[in-house]
């Protein structure tokens, strides 16, 4: 909003009088980042089902939960690793039934996007786990991309979507999810692969990948933090598979090679430093997104599931972020640089957005 609303005073006055001071203090970062033109690439539809929707759709919906208020059921959102988050967030999810309910959740994630200057965003979500309490298909892609053709229109937030398979699932249920899904393909601008890593590797998904591709889609997958095996899926995902991104992949800092590998294919990585959690080496953390930057790969911050991650979206994650990694104001903007840069969008859309983000600098007087 600041640039925005700084415009009329920087036209008024001569460019030797503007005030283009990068930030130097946490009151004025804090700014800078919530001002910052962004774009998300990491963020899990149902994982932004806030509780007061939760209530608000179990109720439209007849059903019952188990908690009596919103700050209990936030008080229940405890976990230690990836399937104890994951068994909160699947059972979080079951009050979505009906089109106008994705709609919903689809418009809120946008809304509180767009109030954080997001200006562009490419969501998952996961029908696998609809389709399995019977909600067909069309009512969770038909709501979801109402809700993104309304939010573009109204307020002026760009979107698209990825499916992912649950690799936890059976290799079959993830074929029936795609089959159904691609009579609208049109809709989907990828598909991605999410839920527990352990002992599903990436390639139980070739076939689904390559099928996907043939249709069209972009591919991306989840390599999460700390998996067994993390570098083989990694080098799966990069060399087997194809992968054009790798969602998380924080441990590739741990091998030089395949560090190498990504830079030279320029391959996007989506950092989400809420959950990815400290990369651990020889039983000691490092901070994954501090040298992955300095590696010089393309990273972006990401919020993955916010609702169930203290509800901080972007700009609390970049606040955060900031702070944890050091991030200097040029470092941010080379963040959201690379954010634009990790779309699947028309080059002039990027070139859009990449102008704004560069005038947003220039005004703050960060330079790379
Ligand atoms: C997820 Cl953080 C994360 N990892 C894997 N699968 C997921 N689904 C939703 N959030
Ligand atoms: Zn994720």
């Amino acid at each position: 909003m600041r640039a925005a609303m700084a415009a009329p005073l920087a036209c008024a006055l001569p460019a030797w009088a503007r005030a283009a001071t990068p930030p130097a203090d946490d009151e004025s970062m804090a700014r800078f980042i919530a001002g910052l033109p962004k774009a998300e690439f990491h963020v899990h539809l149902e994982g932004t089902l806030e509780a007061e929707m939760k209530f608000a759709l179990a109720q439209r919906n007849g059903l019952s939960l188990p908690y009596a208020t919103v700050e209990e059921m936030k008080r229940s959102y405890i976990y230690h690793d990836l399937p104890s988050f994951l068994k909160i967030y699947y059972d979080g999810m079951q009050v979505l039934l009906t089109e106008q309910d994705f709609y919903d959740l689809a418009y809120g994630y946008l809304s509180k996007a767009a109030s954080q200057n997001v200006l562009y965003a490419e969501m998952f979500f996961d029908p696998q786990e609809h389709l399995k309490r019977g909600v067909p298909i069309e009512a969770v892609i038909g709501g979801i991309t109402r809700a993104r053709a309304d939010a573009a229109k109204t307020i002026g937030i760009e979107s698209q979507l990825i499916l992912c398979f649950m690799r936890d699932l059976s290799a079959e249920s993830a074929m029936e999810a795609l089959d159904a899904a691609l009579p609208h393909k049109d809709k989907l601008i990828g598909v991605g692969l999410d839920s527990d890593e352990k002992d599903n590797p990436p390639e139980k998904f070739a076939e689904h990948f390559a099928k996907a591709r043939a249709a069209g889609l972009h591919v991306t997958m989840h390599c999460d933090v700390n998996q067994e095996n993390t570098l083989e899926h990694i080098r799966t995902a990069l060399v087997d598979l194809q992968a054009e991104r790798i969602d998380h992949g924080g441990n590739i800092v741990q091998s030089p090679e395949l560090m190498a590998l990504a830079k030279s294919k320029g391959i996007p990585f989506t950092v989400c430093p809420t959950f990815s959690g400290k990369v651990m080496e020889d039983g000691h953390p490092i901070n994954a997104l501090r040298e992955m930057l300095d590696a010089g790969l393309k990273v972006s911050v990401n919020s993955d599931d916010p609702a169930y991650m203290g509800s901080e979206y972007i700009t609390e994650v970049l606040v955060r972020a900031q702070k944890d990694s050091a991030l200097t104001p040029a470092e941010l903007v080379r963040i959201e640089r690379h954010a634009f840069e990790t779309a699947w969008i028309p080059e002039a859309q990027r070139d859009g957005y990449l102008a704004k983000l560069e005038a947003y600098a220039q005004d703050w007087g960060v330079t790379a």
